[in-house]
């Protein structure tokens, strides 16, 4: 029999006892894409409502969508890791419980479709990240080798065939599901393509008419933990832990309040519930994540490895004070309370904690999905107005140097976008030939020739 490694932290090994006995919890949510931002985020506030409360319903079963390494992790350490937050001059490091169980889905994905399907589960939350949705102009992508494969009736691995399999299965208590990835009205648009996908499937019935998509906003800077982060950790709590993720103090969560059954007491715990989540999304996608791709792309291209080296440089955080103010301001309706002014202030505030050393690589990557979402709308919103979008075009150009130079792009069409550049050898070509892709750029934008010269403009002068 293995021995407990009594140098992991683990139920047995525990130097700081987590808020609520994880012995007594019993699973009531699911986690599709177990990530160091959910580690960060949902567990944290899961765990601080059922300490408020002292419900003990809510454990998560967290899924993994690709490797085991995190059940690799998690497993021997009873599903305990730390937070480790860093602060521009101070750290804490606090031991989260709320993790019961980790599921790998390519290695038993018919446990992950059992588990949405148990009624005991309430509530799913998903983080898979822009690209886990594998859909295409607004839709879910019927092309895609990984949805035809669930089509075809494997047991499901993609996302949308494991909720629509798992709905299909379920009967009971109806079925709440809340996306935290970073979309435009992300829980509408799940919605959308799990319809779709059990229309192609041929699935159907109560539980798809009952289930509940909430839209949510999601905010927290949460970095790639590092081998570094992992010696600091076993500093603090005195026992190593393979699963620490490492986070900023700052931590938001907004829900639409349209849950179909029992939750969590995540508003006890700080999280805001409301009718509209739209205004907070808007204002957060084109300030926040728009900004913070500008500076990836530019912070790369002038050789910076972290975004907050990037807004430490005048020029870039000029840039991206000019972005806010003169392309994202104009096209936004502030959410009640808050100043927008302020909120970009604020923004690029964190992205100045140097304690944090978010890689401007680690922003970069899939661009191709975030683009749309972050800087696109804006450009659009304001090619309609009448204006002339300088700032979030020289963000979309810096992409667009950034993809060209970079000898590896991470990015779900890698091959597609170094191919389109491979013969790129002017700024007009290679405009020309990004701007063609039109799974990035709508038709509105590829045939827009104010928004072409801008790019030209600003990959010559990126170039030069
Ligand atoms: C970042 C986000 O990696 C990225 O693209 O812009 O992960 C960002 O850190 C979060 O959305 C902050 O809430």
């Amino acid at each position: 029999m293995n021995r407990p490694d009594s140098t992991r932290l683990s139920l047995t090994n525990l130097p700081t006892k987590p808020a609520v006995d994880p012995n007594e919890l019993t699973v009531g949510i699911v986690h599709l894409g177990l990530g160091a931002f959910h580690r960060a985020h949902q567990a944290v506030f899961t765990e601080r409502a059922a300490q408020l409360t002292g419900e003990t319903r809510w454990g998560i079963t967290g899924v993994s969508q690709r490797s085991a390494a995190v059940r690799e992790q998690l497993a021997p350490q009873d599903g305990l890791y730390a937070v480790l937050t860093r602060g521009t001059d101070s750290t804490s490091i606090d031991v989260i419980g709320s993790i019961r169980e980790v599921l790998t889905a390519p290695e038993d994905p018919d446990a992950v479709v059992a588990r949405i399907a148990d009624p005991r589960v309430s509530v799913v939350t998903l983080t898979v990240t822009e690209k886990g949705y594998r859909a295409a102009n607004g839709g879910l992508d019927l092309s895609d080798p990984e949805i035809q494969a669930d089509l075809a009736g494997r047991p499901p691995r993609t996302v949308v065939g494991q909720l629509a399999a798992g709905l299909a299965r379920r009967s009971g208590e109806a079925l709440t599901i809340v996306s935290c990835d970073n979309l435009v009205a992300n829980g509408p648009f799940l919605q959308r393509l799990v319809r779709q996908y059990a229309d192609a499937a041929g699935l159907g019935g109560e539980q798809f008419e009952s289930a509940a998509f909430p839209a949510s906003m999601v905010d927290r800077i949460v970095p790639a933990t590092t081998d570094a982060d992992r010696d600091e950790a076993a500093r603090l709590l005195g026992v190593r832990d393979e699963a620490v993720v490492v986070a900023e103090p700052f931590l938001q969560w907004i829900i639409e309040d349209h849950f179909a059954g029992a939750r969590p007491a995540w508003d006890a715990a700080g999280a805001v519930l409301t009718a509209d989540v739209a205004p907070w999304e808007q204002a957060k996608l084109r300030m926040l994540n728009a900004t913070h791709s500008m500076l990836a792309y530019l912070g790369a291209l002038r050789g910076y490895e972290t975004i907050a080296e990037a807004v430490r440089d005048d020029e870039l955080a000029a840039a991206a004070r000019e972005l806010l103010s003169a392309d994202v301001g104009p096209t936004l309706t502030p959410p009640d309370g808050l100043d927008l002014t302020a909120y970009g202030e604020s923004v690029l505030d964190r992205f100045a904690n140097p304690a944090l050393k978010h890689r401007t690589t680690q922003v970069a990557m899939d661009g191709s999905v975030k683009l749309p979402v972050r800087l696109l709308g804006t450009v659009q919103d304001r090619l309609t107005a009448g204006a002339e979008p300088h700032s979030a075009s020289l963000a979309v150009a810096a992409w667009m140097v950034y993809v060209a130079r970079a000898t590896t792009v991470d990015d779900p069409q890698a091959d597609r976008l170094k191919a389109a550049t491979a013969d790129a050898t002017t700024p007009t070509a290679l405009v020309d030939a990004l701007l063609a892709v039109d799974t990035v750029f709508p038709e509105d934008l590829r045939e827009n020739d104010t928004f072409r010269a801008l790019l030209v403009d600003h990959v010559s002068t990126l170039t030069r």
